[in-house]
């Protein structure tokens, strides 16, 4: 697990925040659903790229189309794409990009790992963008670190710690109130976004 702090200048995270505000008026976040039980995460979530990650009553997986506008994915923004060829160390290209909104006080995502892609030899790049949230991590869930992720922190899981499990245990709340404000459409003050890209590869049977 590598952690890459400071990693995006604040006007460069704006104008990610921004981009994604444009997303999300024709791709709207959505609660996805815990398998099995049918309770909704405790945060949400939406995606561009070819494939996007989904959680619903049957199962977590990857899909095409937003499933409640079924409109096929947005384009990964450029500036996306720039970080992970910068940070990733891997050539071949994203093809998953997973927004999560947290909203302060309560959102949050349990411990898991990302295994849903079929091939783990692509790393997971993770940015994260407005409030400070800890994160927990480790190799098993009985051995955890945990870290602050700030505004512009890019996280990568790769090699020995592609399979890490890893979650959100709490939100920081964010006194200075100007980061998503009223500046920045569609997104909630005091909430964090959280940008997972991915290499999703179907099954060819
Ligand atoms: O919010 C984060 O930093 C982690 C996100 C994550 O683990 C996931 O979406 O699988």
């Amino acid at each position: 697990m590598k952690f890459f702090h400071n990693a995006i200048e604040r006007d460069d995270q704006i104008k990610i925040a921004l981009s994604i505000s444009r997303i999300i008026k024709l791709y709207p976040f959505y609660n996805p659903r815990i398998p099995g039980f049918n309770r909704p995460f405790k945060m949400k979530i939406t995606n561009a790229g070819s494939w996007g990650w989904n959680s619903d009553k049957n199962g977590y997986g990857y899909i095409r189309k937003h499933p409640i506008t079924k409109l096929s994915w947005p384009k990964i923004p450029d500036t996306l794409i720039s970080l992970w060829r910068k940070y990733s160390g891997e050539k071949i290209l994203p093809n998953s990009c997973l927004f999560n909104l947290y909203n302060f006080p309560d959102s949050k995502l349990g411990l898991h790992q990302d295994k849903d892609e079929n091939n783990f030899s692509f790393p997971v790049l993770s940015i994260s963008i407005g409030n400070s949230a800890i994160f927990k991590y480790g190799k098993t869930k009985k051995n955890l670190n945990e870290i602050v992720l700030d505004s512009g922190t890019i996280v990568l899981m790769g090699g020995a710690s592609r399979l890490y499990y890893h979650g959100i245990s709490k939100l920081i709340r964010n006194d200075k109130k100007d980061f998503f404000g009223s500046h920045i459409d569609c997104l909630p003050e005091n909430s964090r976004i959280c940008i997972t890209m991915r290499k999703y590869e179907p099954n060819s049977d």
